[in-house]
């Protein structure tokens, strides 16, 4: 019968074709539908946000057949999938990304101008949907259009926060959090699934009984929370695949907890249920400190389990055992903050399903793996066992199992090694007995990959030593990559447009390493005049806006120099304020006709400063400060500008991105595990100064050291230099400008004290701003030499674009899927 069904159907509609049409006429109806009967206003009167929603909910519409059409597709193929688990998502903006990818931006944007609008003004109406804190998120957001645009059978899956990252205020140069409360206009890129819904248990006890001779643990919760699915449909360019990113929002159960309801406290009864919300409400603003906050592991356990449930469901549909689990899915943690999903996927297979220990931790094992992102130990997150024992008392029992094993294998290839023993164990004791989520993912993982080449060799040596020893095997190395639709083709028309011209074709958009085929003309007179010409269009719009939030008006003559990123002392924005100070300090020390060979600059800060650390604060205070006092010295005039744009986030970097000429990347090395910010600044033609970290060397190595401007300490040496402390005197230039601040030349004399303490206190210089201080100032005095050389600049420029091939996350993508989860296309045929 549903056969019979499917064939009438396909025969009315055309499974396999467009059933909602494109033409502008068409569009233009089911934008004014879309005004009268979602938004309910009138269709004779509208102001640019109502249709802006009108717009997002047509191209929605369009979003959903495919979506529809894909899922069915894949249902029927029922191949291998990849799951991607992630706390973060970070989105931005989807309106003309959506309509770009699928191909009819142009019939929109005629459609509203016939009906006086402009897209571009609506797309700016919307609120960035900002569900994750920076890299992390922004990868896992990238990662989704490579897998649509790849036609991967993939899926995110995540957690629908109703406060995204804080938005930032500036009030007298102090940051101010403002809660994101993204979803107060409704969010036109989501369908919720009031029928996909999961129960969640927390607390509660743990019963073992007998059954058929074998013993059965029993968990009865203390609380349930119910999981429902909001879903983002995801669209890939050039492709009819549309893919999805499901995340679950936390709801009260509907199930009576039947003694809260007898002791005639109804009301708070109803009231305690209501709390469960909390689950899903925040995200927290930090990604890399969470001091063991029993909310953070609900969340990580929540959205885990939906996600489990939902994909053993889907996987039941069409099997009846778990043979063919493994050849059938995929699950990728993204970080150690989904890990948990080892001890709940093997709860499920052995409480649930009856699998014995041997051949359920079979399956775990052959289905996760795991990206590694950082650096630093405190990002492999510890939970206090007593936390644990509260709120997943099974899945304790489950770890300390799982670690018995592990501990019994590593001692065959380690022997009685007990410190080893120690640092290896998935249990750390210690005055608080904790539960090491890292060490847990590892064990289980098959494959455990870095996010650059560096970070691979350096964590192999520090952080992963141990079980790189035992496990040469389990680790890898996959260099990050951005899409360069959103970061290139649709955030910069411009240059993209010139790229295609001189390439002679848009394949760039889908396969980046034929942007190499611009070195050929690299040195051509009339693409230097086209090139400069679109990015001189780009700094304009970003003087503008500079000019609408801050009243400063900057010479798009000058050279735009960005340092856009979370705010951390490894990262050395403090460096670069330094260097600033510096030249400002030598700007008011020429003569006039010095002053006439300076080279202007405009240099640029965005990024927010986790709410909690007080250094990052502080530098943001110092920015506004030196800006204050720089931006107004009449001797100074355009010669130096320091800005800070506030709130940064995905739509604000897509307007900075592609106006800089400069932008830095200056961590220690040995900090930054691989950044991102420099792929999309390389790919827009915006040189780079940055020192070798992370994949500022894989960037290096693709166009070239002299197309870059590298300077500062290597990473084998940071180690000793660390310890080299008290022998170390600083510069007399980095002791005069950090007396300057002292002294209160940019006032607020004592509140800078922490910065200059850090840095030349007692504590020691622990990110080396003194050492690399002059280092840094020569490789900026070249940066000048080169600017001046407009020529040469350009070149260096277009050199910068086609080198960065291999920094599309089509790349990244395509290495994991046949690397790490062994997943191939599914394409939906048109
Ligand atoms: C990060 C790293 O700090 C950053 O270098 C990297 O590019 C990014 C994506 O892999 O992941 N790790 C954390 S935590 N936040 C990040 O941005």
């Amino acid at each position: 019968e549903s056969i019979e069904f499917r064939r009438r159907t396909d025969l009315l509609f055309g499974l396999m074709d467009q059933y909602l049409k494109n033409d502008v006429f068409s569009i233009q109806k089911s934008i004014v539908d879309h005004v009268e009967y979602t938004v309910a206003r009138s269709r004779f009167r509208f102001d640019d946000f109502e249709a802006y929603q009108a717009t997002a909910h047509s191209a929605r519409d369009r979003l959903l057949e495919s979506w529809n059409d894909t899922q069915q597709f894949f249902k029927d193929r029922n191949p291998k999938r990849v799951y991607y688990f992630s706390m973060e998502f970070l989105m931005g903006r989807s309106l003309l990304n959506s309509l770009s990818n699928l191909g009819i931006k142009d019939q929109y944007a005629q459609a509203l101008k016939q009906l006086g609008f402009d897209l571009e003004v609506l797309a700016e109406q919307e609120i960035d949907a900002a569900l994750g804190n920076g890299g992390l998120g922004r990868l896992a957001a990238c990662f989704l259009d490579s897998f649509a645009t790849l036609d991967l059978p993939a899926w995110g899956y995540g957690l629908r926060y109703q406060y995204g990252l804080f938005r930032q205020n500036i009030k007298d140069g102090f940051q101010l959090e403002q809660p994101d409360f993204w979803l107060n206009f409704g969010n036109p890129w989501e369908v919720e699934r009031v029928h996909v819904s999961y129960s969640v248990k927390f607390y509660g006890r743990v019963d073992e009984e007998m059954r058929n001779g074998r013993s059965v643990h029993k968990w009865i919760p203390g609380e349930m929370v119910e999981a429902v699915a909001y879903d983002n449909p995801i669209p890939g360019y050039h492709t009819s695949n549309t893919i999805n990113l499901r995340l679950w929002a936390a709801k009260p159960s509907g199930g009576f907890d039947m003694e809260a309801f007898n002791t005639g406290d109804y009301v708070n009864a109803i009231l305690n249920k209501q709390k469960a919300e909390a689950i899903s409400s925040i995200l927290y603003p930090d990604d890399r400190s969470y001091q063991g906050k029993e909310l953070r592991l609900k969340q990580q356990y929540f959205f885990v389990s939906a996600s489990l449930q939902d994909i053993v469901r889907r996987y039941k549909d069409s099997h009846s055992n778990f043979e063919e689990f493994s050849n059938k899915v995929a699950l990728h943690l993204n970080d150690t903050h989904p890990a948990i999903a080892v001890a709940e996927l093997m709860r499920m297979l052995i409480d649930e399903e009856w699998l014995e220990w041997k051949e359920a931790w079979n399956i775990v094992t052959r289905v996760f793996s795991l990206t590694n992102h950082t650096i630093i130990s405190e990002s492999f997150e510890k939970w206090p066992v007593e936390l644990m024992e509260s709120l997943l008392p099974r899945h304790l029992q489950i770890i300390y199992e799982i670690n018995r094993v592990f501990l019994e294998e590593a001692k065959k290839k380690v022997g009685s090694d007990f410190g080893r023993l120690a640092r290896l164990s998935i249990v750390e004791e210690g005055s608080v007995k904790t539960i090491r989520m890292g060490n847990l993912a590892i064990v289980a993982c098959h494959s455990i990959n870095a996010v650059s080449q560096m970070h691979a060799n350096y964590i192999k040596s520090t952080l992963l030593k141990d079980f790189c020893s035992i496990w040469p095997h389990k680790f890898q190395s996959k260099t990050n990559g951005v899409t360069q639709r959103r970061w290139l083709a649709f955030g910069n028309p411009a240059l993209g447009d010139v790229i295609t011209k001189w390439l002679g074709t848009e394949a760039w958009i889908k396969d980046l390493d034929i942007v190499a085929g611009l070195r050929q003309h690299a040195s051509n007179p009339q693409l230097h005049a086209e090139w400069n010409q679109a990015r001189y269009q780009n700094k304009m719009r970003l003087a503008q806006h500079i000019y609408n939030i801050s009243g400063i008006r900057v010479s798009v003559d000058a050279m735009f120099d960005a340092q856009v990123k979370r705010i951390h002392e490894y990262k050395r924005q403090f460096l670069n304020l330094l260097s600033i100070i510096h030249r400002y300090d030598c700007i008011k020390n020429m003569a006039a006709d010095e002053r006439k060979r300076v080279v202007p600059r405009v240099c640029i800060f965005g990024g927010k400063a986790p709410p909690g650390y007080e250094f990052a604060k502080k530098i943001v205070k110092l920015v506004h400060a030196i800006g204050e006092k720089v931006n107004n010295d009449p001797e100074v005039g355009d010669l130096l500008k320091v800005i800070f744009i506030p709130d940064y986030n995905v739509s604000v970097a897509e307007l900075i991105i592609p106006a800089c000429d400069l932008s830095q990347h200056i961590s220690t090395p040995g900090s930054e595990a691989s950044g991102t910010g420099n792929m999309k600044f390389a790919m827009n033609g915006c040189l780079i100064l940055g020192t070798l970290d992370g994949s500022n060397i894989e960037i290096r190595d693709e166009i070239g050291q002299e197309n870059m401007f590298t300077f500062g300490v290597v990473v084998d040496d940071v180690p000793r230099l660390r310890t080299e402390h008290r022998n170390f005197q600083p510069p007399r230039e980095f002791q005069r400008v950090l007396g300057m601040i002292r002294d209160g030349i940019f006032g607020f004399k004592d509140y800078f004290n922490a910065l200059c303490d850090a840095v030349d206190g007692e504590t020691g210089d622990y990110y080396l701003l003194g050492r690399d201080f002059l280092a840094y100032l020569e490789a900026q005095a070249s940066v000048d030499t080169a600017f001046v050389d407009k020529e040469k600049w350009t070149e260096m420029s277009i050199l910068s674009t086609a080198g960065s091939g291999k920094f599309s996350s089509d790349r990244a993508i395509r290495e994991y899927a046949e690397q790490i989860w062994r997943v191939e296309p599914c394409k939906r045929p048109v």
